[in-house]
């Protein structure tokens, strides 16, 4: 197929899916709040800037299961399976020819600390799951760690403009230590959502528990309510 008409398609995929979610993510609490947070459209507004019981800090704290995975570009591969029509496997390459996000956001971390404004660029999940097209009984998604983590998100959550699979920070790629080459952010809810070294991304047609929520933390995770356990 040519480069032209699969962007045709996946932009055609990524405006079905906004409609499908379109009620669901209204009603997610950061945009029901009117408090997300991060800079653009759906973002942070005003004061306070950092969710209640979290503490500023400039430094990037790193946090594993006490293992860091090394993948190398050429073995690296994205598998998204599970609840969609057509399943992929990503090379590299094939990755990098997707249509690429920058975007600048917050980082909440459940240990309290927050880190702002960082910059980032990756591909977003949206076009991700426009490739893929989920099926109708889609409704969340485990994401797998090349280090065996795992963590579900739901699809209103993982669909919004702000959630990418990024491989980029700062304009440097990602260091390994952080989740490179690839790790998935969501700014509007606490970075354990986010799988460093990400490997798999699976559509669920019902939620499920990750490695954190088996262990009491919360399915959805906003940080704007404080929302930790379960
Ligand atoms: N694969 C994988 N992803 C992960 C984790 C992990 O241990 N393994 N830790 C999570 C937690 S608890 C947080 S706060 C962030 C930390 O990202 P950082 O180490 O880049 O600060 O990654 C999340 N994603
Ligand atoms: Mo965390």
């Amino acid at each position: 197929m040519e480069e032209s008409s699969k962007l045709d398609k996946i932009i055609e995929a990524r405006m079905k899916l906004k409609a499908r979610f379109e009620d669901k993510m209204k009603n997610t609490p950061s945009m029901a709040d009117e408090r997300p947070q991060g800079h653009g459209e759906i973002n942070r507004h005003g004061m306070p800037q950092i969710p209640v019981g979290q503490t500023l800090t400039t430094k990037w704290p790193v946090l594993d299961l006490g293992y860091q995975p090394n993948v190398t570009l050429d073995r690296w591969r994205l598998y998204i399976d599970g609840e969609v029509e057509n399943p992929v496997v990503l090379k590299w390459e094939d990755f990098m020819a997707l249509p690429q996000t920058e975007d600048t956001s917050d980082f909440h971390c459940v240990t309290t600390w927050s880190k702002l404004d960082m910059s980032w660029v990756g591909v977003r999940l949206l076009d991700l799951a426009a490739l893929v097209q989920p099926k109708e009984t889609a409704t969340h998604l485990m994401c797998y760690g090349y280090d065996t983590y795992t963590t579900n998100v739901s699809l209103e959550e993982a669909l919004k403009p702000d959630v990418l699979l990024a491989h980029t920070v700062y304009g440097e790629p990602l260091p390994k230590e952080h989740g490179g080459p690839v790790r998935m952010i969501t700014p509007q809810l606490y970075a354990w959502k986010g799988s460093k070294w990400i490997k798999r991304i699976e559509f669920l047609d019902k939620n499920k528990r990750g490695f954190w929520e088996e262990r009491g933390y919360s399915n959805t995770a906003y940080p704007w309510r404080n929302d930790r356990y379960s």
